[in-house]
């Protein structure tokens, strides 16, 4: 059983498969900003690598397109790179998907609500120093032509790439983590080194990473060629070539609280909700709108100004709506948000319907009925 050397987990975090192990958020740490590590979710597609020395044991290689191969280990990342802080919401491809489920079709896949997401402060060096020392994509030097995606593979046999633009990007951020909120990263989130890859799909922020390979092509992954992909909603035999692979994510937002109104009359029809609203690629959630009645009339809620470090907006935002209930008997509250580029989420699962469940961002309706 390769699973028994897994970590200790959180009781509270909710448990939708034990091996490997896939757990979401529970809604009480979701209203924080920075997710506390041991409810930050988990997403693991295998057991958890045991890495016993990994200041002496550990080495980093990197291959690039000409075949050359360069390694470090992680006392050399530590000492010869500048570090870097950054704020980075991690998103799965499937968070909400069960929505999807209810309010479509079954789709296939782990069936999580609003919790396969979380942020955290990461700190570690950017790939793109890492990846300019190894000979690739130094600012002003001329990329190979065959430089096109960056891949990585985690010590398991997991592993994904990212293009090589947003990899050697100045305002791309992406890290060669070795710490999260502070702390040395918990086995289950990649400990000693994961990449980071802030605004795309978390699919791509490799865990446990042992190799990056710099190709014309991207990864052989199954996790990279079939799974984590959309069509039209009316292809139910998907072919897999014929789509691309998620990167940026797009808008999404959920309620994740409802506080009932306290019983004085005067406060009866108020309501506070609560929520976060995220979108990739580093584009900030501008408007939160909120619904008490289904989604016949709409009211903005109050975005939270938490600081985030990093070149672009690359965390979640936290917002709040306290209001009159209008049809204050039994109701959906519906949230739906807005990006700087105008990107906001559709209306139905239906339209966006495919039979994996991946980018399930359609409006978030929770029913409520008040006294409840
Ligand atoms: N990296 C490795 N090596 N193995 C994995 O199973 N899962 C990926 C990604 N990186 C995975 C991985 C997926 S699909 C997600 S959603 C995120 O890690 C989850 O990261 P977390 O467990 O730290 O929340
Ligand atoms: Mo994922």
């Amino acid at each position: 059983d390769p699973f028994v050397t897994d970590p200790a987990r959180d009781p509270s975090l909710r448990v939708l498969t034990a091996k490997p192990c896939n757990a979401e958020t529970p809604p009480e740490a979701l209203s924080d900003f920075l997710t506390p590590n041991p409810t930050f979710y988990v997403r693991n597609h295998m057991w958890v690598p045991v890495v016993e020395e990994p200041e002496s044991e550990y080495r980093l290689s990197i291959e690039l397109p000409d075949g050359e191969e360069k390694s470090y280990t992680i006392k050399e990342l530590k000492e010869r790179f500048p570090m870097h802080k950054i704020t980075v919401t991690l998103q799965c491809s499937g968070n909400r998907r069960k929505d999807m489920t209810v309010h479509a079709k079954q789709t296939n896949g782990l069936q999580w609500t609003a919790g396969a997401i979380s942020s955290a402060e990461w700190e570690g060096v950017k790939l793109r120093d890492v990846l300019a020392d190894a000979g690739i994509g130094a600012l002003g030097q001329k990329l190979p032509e065959d430089a096109r995606h960056v891949q990585f593979m985690g010590l398991e046999a997991y592993g994904a790439s990212i293009p090589i633009s947003k990899a050697i990007d100045p305002l791309g951020d992406v890290l060669l983590a070795f710490k999260m909120n502070g702390e040395e990263l918990p086995r289950d989130h990649g400990y000693p080194l994961r990449v980071v890859v802030p605004g795309n799909v978390a699919a791509r922020s490799v865990k446990w990473l042992r190799k990056i390979v710099v190709s014309d092509e991207e990864s052989l992954s199954q996790w990279q060629r079939r799974d984590y992909k959309c069509f039209g909603p009316n292809v139910s035999n998907p072919d897999w070539t014929k789509a691309k692979s998620i990167q940026e994510m797009p808008i999404t937002s959920a309620i994740t609280s409802v506080l009932s109104p306290s019983s004085t009359e005067e406060s009866r029809n108020q309501l506070t909700v609560e929520g976060y609203a995220y979108s990739g690629g580093g584009r900030e959630i501008v408007r939160v709108d909120i619904s008490t009645d289904g989604g016949k009339s709409w009211d903005q809620a109050e975005l939270l100004s938490d600081s985030t470090k990093g070149s672009k907006a690359w965390c979640w935002k936290r917002w709040r709506y306290t209001g009159p209930c209008r049809s204050c008997d039994e109701t959906t509250l519906v949230v739906k948000a807005t990006d700087e580029a105008y990107n906001t989420q559709p209306e139905s699962y239906e339209a966006i319907y495919n039979p994996r469940g991946n980018l399930a961002t359609a409006w978030h309706r929770v029913s409520y009925a008040p006294g409840t």
